[in-house]
């Protein structure tokens, strides 16, 4: 896309946030009472983690809240997208809260509110108690009850403080990594499995919105955070579009269907039949999926290219979901996966704003009306400290500037952007790929576990603090 001429300005009210994830940040797994979730058993059980990295310090945040939230405030933000981790709050997944739990994140959330940087909370980052997990995890209707009784805990506890809430994050990947391809948590590789999870999700995400609303005041907004992939196709051969659907219903349309239509698409119910009957549907279940939302979180990386497999004969079946012989993706074999073209970052995936200003646009229209934040958006670079002490990472500035000026371009093409948080405030655990993939635009030496602002933690900033972009090339 090429550089607008003219300064790129934000509305004064636009958010301008960094996110992260509890199991990716906070170490202290065995404190306060804490207990495994399945990302613990996971990236303790050898080969499931690049080096067999884990987040048991990971980067020591529970210990270092107080200097993180400053180094925030420092650079100018105005918002902070975090996770709770269920098993500190309520550490077998049922029963009452523990106390030293929630005080971690109600001193958290005080700290914010004191240097005037608003929280939004995410209850559920992926980090399932494991105790439910032994129960039979999400693909049982059990474990969406407890979800319910678990936001209503934390709601009680914060509800008088935070406003912003978001119920799951990312749940295709709960659903589909986690119980389809087993590069995540728990790393379960069956494909039916996957849809109740996914139809499990998203009654924990209703029925937990509701629970949130019984015990908050109404000016809070409940939300939540969709990978929602953009799916575009190799040609425009009906058979390429045949193959877009069918990506598009398994990456989006399983969540937003019900979610913002009260429905699964017809088309996603006929592509998986041979899978399931979907009797694990209830009768009221879509009627409580079916919340009405104060927000929609959008997340965005990169684009997806798809074309019918007899279209692609030696195809490349590269997804960008991490290497498995399992697919993520149940009953799509009829479907190859393409690379996107251009430039990459260190994960592989293709740079491609245009990506999350369709998104947004796609949005939009799905759910007129509804404000949009732009929840996670990033990149990960092979950054490296200098023997000055600093961190020069202007890929990640030309990244951010490209997003954000997409994200513009869509709120002068008419869509309701509210806010954007950049994934992420600092290095973390990166799941599967451990700490090789340095997302943060806070640079996190692993020895010391010192933090450096690398220059585009400055730039966005500077972004922050004047609500216009400052050129990508002021490295
Ligand atoms: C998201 N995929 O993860 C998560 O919300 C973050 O916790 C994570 O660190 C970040 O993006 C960067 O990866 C994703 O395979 C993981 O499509 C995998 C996929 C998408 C998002």
């Amino acid at each position: 896309m090429p550089e607008p001429e003219t300064p790129v300005s934000f509305p004064s009210t636009f958010l301008w946030g960094a996110a992260t994830s509890a199991y990716q940040i906070e170490g202290a797994v065995r404190e306060g009472g804490r207990t495994p979730s399945i990302w613990d058993t996971f990236s303790h059980t050898p080969g499931k983690t690049a080096g067999g990295d884990h987040g048991d310090i990971a980067v020591d945040h529970y210990h270092r809240y107080r200097d993180d939230v400053a180094l925030m405030a420092e650079l100018g933000l105005t918002a902070y997208r975090f996770s709770v981790s269920w098993s500190r709050v309520q550490p077998t997944g049922r029963g009452p809260a523990v106390q030293v739990g929630l005080d971690f994140y109600r001193r958290l959330v005080d700290e914010l509110l004191e240097k005037g940087i608003k929280p939004a909370v995410t209850l559920y980052h992926w980090d399932l108690p494991q105790e439910l997990e032994d129960a039979g995890g999400w693909p049982e209707r059990e474990t969406a009850l407890r979800f319910a009784e678990y936001a209503q805990i934390v709601g009680e506890a914060l509800g008088d403080r935070v406003e912003q809430w978001i119920t799951l994050n990312e749940p295709w990947c709960s659903a589909f990594l986690g119980y389809g391809s087993g590069v995540h948590a728990p790393g379960r590789t069956e494909p039916a499995s996957t849809l109740r999870a996914a139809h499990h999700l998203n009654l924990a995400h209703g029925l937990g919105a509701k629970a949130l609303r019984s015990v908050m005041p109404a000016r809070n907004s409940v939300a939540v955070s969709l990978n929602s992939s953009v799916v575009r196709p190799l040609s425009q051969d009906p058979a390429d579009l045949a193959a877009v659907q069918k990506i598009d219903d398994l990456a989006n349309g399983v969540f937003h269907g019900p979610m913002l239509h009260g429905a699964y698409p017809a088309t996603l119910l006929e592509a998986t039949s041979s899978l399931t009957d979907w009797s694990f549907v209830q009768d009221g279940d879509l009627e409580t999926i079916h919340q009405p939302l104060d927000a929609l979180g959008l997340n965005y990386y990169t684009p997806a290219l798809v074309s019918a497999a007899s279209n692609a004969p030696d195809g490349p079946r590269a997804d960008g979901h991490g290497s498995s012989e399992h697919s993520p993706w149940p009953a799509a074999d009829d479907v190859a996966f393409h690379q996107t073209p251009g430039e990459r970052t260190e994960m592989g995936w293709t740079i491609d704003p245009s990506g999350l200003h369709d998104l947004i646009m796609r949005y939009t229209r799905e759910a007129p009306g509804l404000p949009l934040y732009v929840t996670e958006n990033g990149a990960a670079y092979d950054d490296k400290l200098d023997a000055d002490g600093r961190v020069h990472d202007p890929e990640r500035i030309a990244y951010l500037h490209g997003h954000l000026a997409a994200v513009r371009r869509a709120i002068t093409d008419g869509a309701d952007v509210r806010g954007y948080y950049l994934w992420s405030l600092m290095d973390n655990f990166e799941w599967a790929y451990g700490y090789g993939k340095r997302f943060g635009a806070v640079y996190v030496d692993y020895t010391t576990l010192a933090r450096t602002p690398k220059s585009s933690a400055l730039w966005y900033g500077r972004a922050a603090r004047t609500g216009v972009l400052p050129p990508a090339a002021q490295d």
